[in-house]
């Protein structure tokens, strides 16, 4: 053939036997390939299909921050409408219920998403509601927290969603009214150790728990108490909650590496376990010490130092890459040496949002970190860091899980994620990341990376033996297939993070295309509605529309339309209902009106 071709065009350094070579060798490759990929029964071959990249002009974004407050607007509007007063809508039936001690949880958590939005109207008609809360007993209520409030999500909920709303708006009342809730709430920590009980039984000013807590339930209320102080001048709360913070700290984990375990006695502020994760029951635990620390401005060092000992061990012990399609995610260990669970929590999806910001707003070194409080296991772990940049690090995790949190959405026929954990099965990232390191550190490091989609077609979704073939190559498996309107399976604040630290429009788009599926999948005429199934589209739903889709899921969506950031990451922190407080400015007219000085510094 080569002599039919022009002089120029022959390939000279090679004879035709090499060439022909060559060719039936690649040949071999792309059999080989296409035998590896999965196939259906039939001898169908499936291939992955291709991300599309898209480019969205900019007038765009405004639209789509817009179409973000209509979608407020219709839920807020049914729960006003229906449900007014009482804590939810049932947004299929048009009742309502209390289940957060019926003081009307939704409209305290919206109070702050309104005030971004502009909503003057909903604002000014939400405010006499305020004024009017006592706070006492409501005989609504009628599930399991008869009788009491629960700390931790009356803290989260209705007192940062005070707090927040008085940081954006100034109204007076919204700070009468969070100090008169913060001090009810207060008899929660009248405990040997200062950790707070479960609840408090506000009409015996009286708290009320077993003497084992939750991490997370004990230890996310330091940012709400801290600010509260601030506010008020109070240093009671800011006792309160630095009360939590030492004693959290003082706790020997040097078994753990440095990491607070799941569960704790509230007598004598020891851990009562060993098992380690960043989902349900300790997630917003690890959240606070970053936040708390980037809050006070950078002073409360205890927060960093447990931070960085808490990240270490998570990077070097929980973070797992599937086995086919290399997806970064991280998992729990009951034990210190005991085996992962490989279970990969949809709720840890905050945890990608929280390592970015830790990233942009810290300089994260392992030079800060205080080498005497490590303990053996700490040590091991800052043994292997040390050869790496901690911050570079810090973002190659957050992109990495960022994507793995993304496709559970993607993968699914509503583009809707799963609430429950999926079961994988992996190997441990850092061990290939230090394979990576030592081989030059070519290509991009394990786990980041565009990855294809695996979503189930019709035809697999009705045949459950196609489907199998189709859910190993997914490296995961669905236990529940609930969508509960979250913002960590919605994975939105995670993706609201990033976008706002690493300016990749990517993640801007990811939300758009879940913002899309949560209208197409979730809308119901009155507002918005959990769904039973993300296999089926259209989804079959539940009649619950938690207050922190207001709250969380359609705030952290609206700010990653928007391309004024009203609320700038190195001037506001979000409490983990992302409620936005300010980062103190110690000289600012907070400290000569609240007396700020009295706070430690
Ligand atoms: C929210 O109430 C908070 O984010 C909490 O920390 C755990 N998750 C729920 C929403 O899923």
């Amino acid at each position: 053939m080569l002599r039919y071709l022009p002089d120029s065009f022959k390939i000279r350094r090679f004879t035709t036997r090499q060439l022909v070579a060559v060719a039936i060798a690649l040949l071999v490759v792309l059999a080989l390939y296409y035998n590896a990929l999965p196939h259906y029964s039939d001898g169908r071959r499936w291939t992955p299909p291709p991300v599309a990249a898209s480019r969205t002009p900019p007038a765009e974004w405004q639209r789509r921050a817009d179409q973000v407050k209509q979608a407020f607007l219709h839920a807020y509007h049914g729960y006003e409408t229906h449900a007014m007063l009482h804590d939810e809508i049932r947004p299929l039936s048009n009742q309502f219920k209390d289940n957060f001690n019926g003081w009307g949880v939704t409209l305290f958590d919206s109070l702050d998403t309104m005030i971004l939005m502009d909503l003057n109207d909903e604002f000014r008609r939400a405010l006499p509601v305020v004024e009017k809360a006592d706070f006492m007993p409501s005989p609504n209520v009628t599930n399991k927290h008869v009788g009491y409030a629960p700390f931790f999500e009356t803290v989260i909920r209705y007192l940062a969603g005070l707090l927040s709303a008085y940081a954006l708006s100034r109204e007076p009342i919204l700070l009468q009214q969070a100090e008169k809730l913060g001090n009810m709430l207060s008899p929660a920590f009248d405990t040997p150790s200062g950790f707070p009980l479960f609840g408090v039984n506000i009409a015996q000013a009286q708290g009320i728990g077993s003497t084992t807590g939750i991490l997370a339930e004990i230890a996310s209320c330091q940012l709400e108490y801290t600010y509260l102080a601030l506010l008020t001048g109070n240093k009671t709360y800011w006792d309160k909650a630095d009360g939590v913070m030492q004693g959290l700290a003082q706790a020997d984990l040097s078994a753990l590496g440095g990491m607070m375990p799941r569960r704790w006695n509230v007598e004598t502020s020891e851990p009562t376990d060993q098992f380690l994760s960043v989902g349900a029951a300790t997630d917003s635990a690890h959240e606070y010490l970053l936040k708390q620390y980037l809050m006070t401005a950078k002073s409360d060092r205890t927060s960093y130092q447990m931070y960085l000992r808490a990240t270490n061990h998570i990077l070097t012990h929980l973070l797992y890459l599937s086995d086919k399609r290399g997806l970064l995610y991280v998992t729990d260990v009951s034990r210190p040496g005991g085996g992962p669970s490989h279970r990969f929590e949809h709720l840890s999806c905050f945890f990608p949002g929280l390592l970015a910001l830790g990233a942009d707003q810290l300089d994260l070194s392992l030079d800060d970190l205080d080498l005497s409080a490590l303990g053996s296991e700490g040590l091991r772990s800052y043994e292997i860091l040390k050869h790496y940049d901690l911050r570079a690090l810090h973002k190659w995790a957050a992109e990495g899980l960022a994507t793995t949190c993304y496709l559970l959405y993607a993968d699914q026929p509503s583009g809707l994620a799963p609430d429950e954990p999926p079961p994988s099965a992996g190997n441990l990232w850092i061990a290939a990341l230090e394979r990576w390191r030592e081989g030059g550190q070519r290509g991009s490091p394990p786990g980041l990376g565009e990855k294809p989609t695996v979503r189930f077609t019709e035809e697999e979704l009705k045949n459950a033996k196609l489907r199998a073939i189709k859910a190993e190559w997914r490296d995961y498996y669905l236990q529940r297939t609930d969508y509960l309107l979250r913002p960590e399976a919605s994975t939105v604040e995670s993706l609201y993070l990033l976008w706002r630290t690493t300016g990749d429009p990517i993640w801007r788009e990811r939300g758009w295309a879940i913002f899309e599926a949560i209208e197409r999948e979730t809308k119901t005429p009155s507002a918005y509605a959990s769904i039973k199934d993300v296999l089926k589209s259209p989804a079959p739903q539940l009649d619950d529309m938690p207050s922190f889709f207001l709250a969380e899921t359609l705030k952290y969506l609206y700010l990653t339309f928007l391309d004024e950031d009203p609320l700038p990451l190195d001037r506001w922190v979000f409490n983990t209902e992302a409620h936005p407080f300010p980062v103190f400015t110690w000289s600012s007219w907070e400290k000569e009106k609240f007396g700020i000085g009295k706070l430690p510094s």
